[in-house]
């Protein structure tokens, strides 16, 4: 047993003996109901009216405005309705439904209520006690926005404020998605339900005549805790005083706001839109008649070709755009796992409506950053901080805390070679904002060796990405004891933006550095 899954366990084993104590009793996921509830399909979100842009107060955008909010929403058919922290009126909130080139604006007013309902460590850096509860903060993942919208972690605001963001969309066709990114209690909001999908399309996509309308359908999955009154369960430490643990996993598995839900489907092509929304949780999805699926894009878009899969491995943030293939499976009844988890069901109905979308060999061109291009190569250590009783203390990028001085400060519009040394045992998704990036390889090398002498030992091959990782990303797994390398354009705009691990309980807990994109002249 590695250190990390005796943690693992440990940490599972006082999440029950804290569940138990907690006012409800924890929920036996095993006594529910499977494939009792339709999987619900967000509402796409709609403007509100025009105003006017930022720079250029003559020229009238789209304007939508979605509040943070309180709702009440059964996750089951069979459980009470749960207290859920969202955007709009459910969780996930709206779908946005964007073009590239067409720049929109955003309200975020936030309209949560004054107290937290989980469990705040105010020992974590920018939770301290005399910060206020509730804070909220959006953070479009993936978007290339200027700095003063991509949700600075420390520009939170709270119960009564607003902010209004402007989105240019100058990128290609992409499934983002938005969240709460405030500092030291993100890995709670999104917990509570705060994000949503951003869909950016464009003509090139629209082109290749993948399946669309009621055809084309976003999953986002992730795990919960709940107790039995319906109710979200968040695990605590077994000291009051410093709650945060360092990971959390939930046993129900949660597709777009229901727990094991089920969707009806014809027997013909499906694009599924999937984003691993957990904040904890790797999924590895798989159909449970062994049948194959194609997966076409990746985080930031298109994949050069479609390539064929048994199964899906995505670390949270990620995203997969899939082509499933349900002809000939009339009357089945096919399940999606997550390993030994069923995350919904898939029925396939008798009536087919034409099928004229199509499943292109060629998607779209991925042309390749040489090597060459970069000016810099930057080692960047991850590391994990234990206490003397080898409890997880905090979790480090570049072995620096977030309150630091920034040390990445790459010139815009040059190109970097980021190479992520993680020292744990642990995976972690890492994601830089406003970038896209592809992964060069993977690596293994010598921790010990490494933590000794601040030397790199390899001690195996060079590992390309898999081929379904090969196109434009924005979080990559940098997977333990190996050496991660990624190489990106820092194209867009000058100013401070943040990278950080996406495992939520990681990233509040040290895990995210500032980086600032510098003009050559003043380097
Ligand atoms: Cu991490």
């Amino acid at each position: 047993m590695t250190r990390r899954t005796f943690v693992r366990h440990a940490t599972y084993l006082t999440a029950l003996a804290s569940r138990s104590a907690s006012a409800a009793p924890a929920l036996n996921p095993n006594l529910l109901a499977k494939f009792v509830d339709p999987l619900p399909i967000p509402e796409v979100a709609k403007p509100t009216g025009m105003r006017a842009a930022p720079s250029h107060p003559s020229t009238k955008l789209p304007y939508y405005r979605v509040p943070m909010r309180q709702i009440e929403c059964k996750l089951h058919r069979d459980l009470p309705a749960a207290r859920l922290w969202c955007y709009g009126s459910s969780s996930p909130g709206p779908t946005f439904e964007t073009r590239a080139g067409q720049p929109l604006l955003i309200e975020w007013p936030n309209e949560l209520p004054g107290k937290h309902f989980l469990p705040i460590d105010h020992t974590l850096h920018g939770a301290e006690t005399d910060t206020p509860e509730v804070r909220g903060i959006v953070h479009v993942h993936g978007a290339k926005a200027p700095p003063e919208s991509d949700g600075y972690p420390e520009d939170w605001y709270v119960p009564g404020k607003s902010r209004t963001y402007f989105y240019p969309n100058a990128q290609e066709a992409a499934a983002l998605w938005y969240h709460d990114h405030a500092m030291g209690i993100n890995r709670l909001n999104i917990y509570a339900g705060m994000f949503g999908l951003f869909l950016i399309r464009d003509d090139f996509e629209d082109a290749l005549n993948l399946p669309k309308g009621a055809f084309e359908v976003p999953l986002v999955i992730y795990d919960r805790l709940l107790k039995q009154d319906g109710q979200l369960d968040y695990p605590v430490s077994g000291d009051p005083a410093r709650p945060w643990v360092p990971e959390v996993f939930g046993d129900v598995m949660v597709a777009n706001g229901k727990a094991f839900p089920f969707l009806n489907v014809e027997p013909r092509k499906y694009r599924f839109r999937v984003l691993n929304a957990s904040n904890g949780r790797f999924l590895h999805l798989a159909l449970s008649n062994e049948q194959k699926f194609h997966q076409i894009g990746t985080d930031q878009g298109l994949l050069p070709a479609p390539v064929l899969l048994e199964r899906s491995l995505l670390a949270p943030g990620e995203r997969a755009d899939w082509i499933v293939d349900f002809t000939g499976r009339a009357g089945e009844q096919i399940v999606l796992n997550n390993d030994s988890f069923q995350v919904m069901q898939f029925r396939v109905g008798q009536t087919k409506s034409p099928d004229t979308s199509l499943l292109p060999a060629t998607l779209r061109p991925v042309p390749k950053i040489p090597e060459s291009a970069a000016v810099k190569t930057r080692p960047l250590a991850l590391i994990e901080q234990m206490t003397m009783k080898g409890e997880s203390m905090s979790m480090l990028l570049n072995n620096t805390p977030w309150h630091m001085p920034v040390t990445e400060n790459p010139v815009l519009d040059s190109v970097e070679i980021w190479s992520f040394i993680n020292t744990t045992d642990d995976s972690h998704p890492i994601h830089l904002h406003l970038v896209r990036f592809q992964i060069l390889d993977r690596r293994r090398f010598e921790p010990f060796f490494y933590q000794n002498t601040g030397e790199v030992r390899y001690t195996g091959p060079v590992t390309p990405p898999a081929p379904e990782e090969a196109g434009w990303k924005d979080t990559v797994r940098a997977d333990p004891r190996m050496v991660t390398r990624i190489i990106v354009r820092f194209e867009g705009y000058l100013g401070r933006y943040v990278w950080h691990c996406h495992v939520l309980e990681h990233e509040d807990n040290e895990m995210m550095r500032p980086y600032e994109v510098i003009a050559a002249a003043i380097r």
